[in-house]
């Protein structure tokens, strides 16, 4: 007789990106793009985080134009809702339910300690709502609903996933093995992409500096510019050392679109100034992306096909998350609802 197959099932991803505004080439080399090349071997699954997005006051038609706008990106992007569950997180209810619950094993110290708290109360210091600080137990609930193996995110929510960990070990600890424990998976090249203006701080889809960042539906010509005028400094030599934050940002930039070392780009700029390498670094991002915003062009004239991928992607979601909650509210003694 034949030995039975023991297949190991495969490892779940699990990421997220808010509709916050419109999304940079630093969403894109610091997640997307490995959101994308994972979906082969993984089970993924991918949401646009739009409870998150209202942490930060929104417009209300500008907030629907973003998340129907990056729900289009995505597919553009290459995310195959054939092959991964692509969804938004406010059509599946357990995401917030599960959320209230973590808020209660999350103490008030570990959230005040978040850096992304502590920069978003800096910017908004008019709104430093509830939301914001609870924001890491909606995420944690967001990978520990579908028992995540690995969360692909850029190295500036690498805290968050720690929190997360936390947050499943201390219930664990409690109630015995309810959640599995997350790893954050951060690309070598491209987990910070920094401003154009600024390359101290990180490239931000929500920066109001249109020439700190670069729209991955950006114009050619726009992509252009914002090379052009991208802050080096006045050494004139293409060279990766410490000091030359805007030179280093522009090469790791050309590096994940051209697959070039460092030392490839030194010798390639040899000898050249700052003027060539920009131009260079703008052509191979616009051609690296021209071919997602031609297929976004198709995505976002059809309405029909958009909604019915985050029909499906809810429904799915919610089918396996609600198996998560469930197991998570009988262990704390909740009486089981009859179904309704
Ligand atoms: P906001 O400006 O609203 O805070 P954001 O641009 O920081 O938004 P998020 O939606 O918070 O983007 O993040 C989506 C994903 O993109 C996350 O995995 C995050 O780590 C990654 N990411 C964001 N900015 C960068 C960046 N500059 N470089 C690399 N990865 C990034
Ligand atoms: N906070 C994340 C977005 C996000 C997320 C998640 C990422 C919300 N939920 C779950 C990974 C897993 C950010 O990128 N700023």
């Amino acid at each position: 007789m034949e030995p039975a197959k023991t297949e190991e099932p495969q490892k779940v991803i699990f990421s997220a990106i808010q509709p916050s505004g419109t999304i940079t080439l630093g969403n894109y080399l610091g997640a997307l793009k490995n959101w994308i090349s994972l979906q082969d071997e993984y089970d993924c699954i991918y949401a646009l985080a739009d409870l998150h997005t209202i942490t930060v006051r929104q417009d209300p038609a500008a907030f629907r134009r973003h998340t129907l706008e990056a729900y289009a990106l995505l597919l553009a992007c290459g995310i195959d809702p054939k092959k991964s569950l692509f969804f938004i997180q406010s059509h599946v209810p357990t995401h917030a339910q599960l959320a209230w619950v973590l808020d209660c094993y999350t103490q008030f110290g570990e959230l005040q300690r978040m850096t992304q708290f502590k920069d978003k109360s800096a910017k908004h210091p008019d709104n430093i709502n509830a939301g914001l600080f609870t924001y890491p137990p909606l995420m944690a609930a967001d990978i520990l609903l579908y028992q995540t193996d690995l969360v692909p995110v850029g190295v500036d929510q690498k805290q968050h996933l720690e929190l997360t960990r936390n947050i499943a070990e201390r219930f664990n600890g409690i109630y015995g093995p309810t959640f599995k424990l997350p790893d954050a998976y951060i690309p070598k090249n491209g987990a910070k992409i920094m401003s154009l203006q600024d390359p101290t701080k990180k490239m931000s889809k929500s920066d109001e500096n249109a020439n700190a960042s670069i729209a991955v539906l950006d114009k050619p010509e726009d992509i252009m510019r914002k090379f052009r005028r991208a802050v080096t400094d006045s050494e004139a030599c293409v060279r990766y050392a410490e000091g030359k934050d805007g030179v280093n940002n522009l090469m790791g930039i050309y590096s994940c679109v051209t697959g070039k070392t460092n030392a490839q780009t030194e010798a390639e700029f040899a000898g050249k100034g700052y003027g060539d390498f920009k131009a260079a670094v703008g052509e191979a991002v616009a051609e690296h992306l021209r071919p997602i915003r031609e297929r976004y062009a198709d995505y976002i004239r059809n309405r029909d096909y958009l909604e019915q991928c985050w029909g499906e992607g809810a429904r799915k979601a919610y089918a396996i998350s609600i198996r998560t909650l469930r197991k998570v509210m009988k262990k704390i003694g909740f009486v089981p609802p009859k179904p309704m």
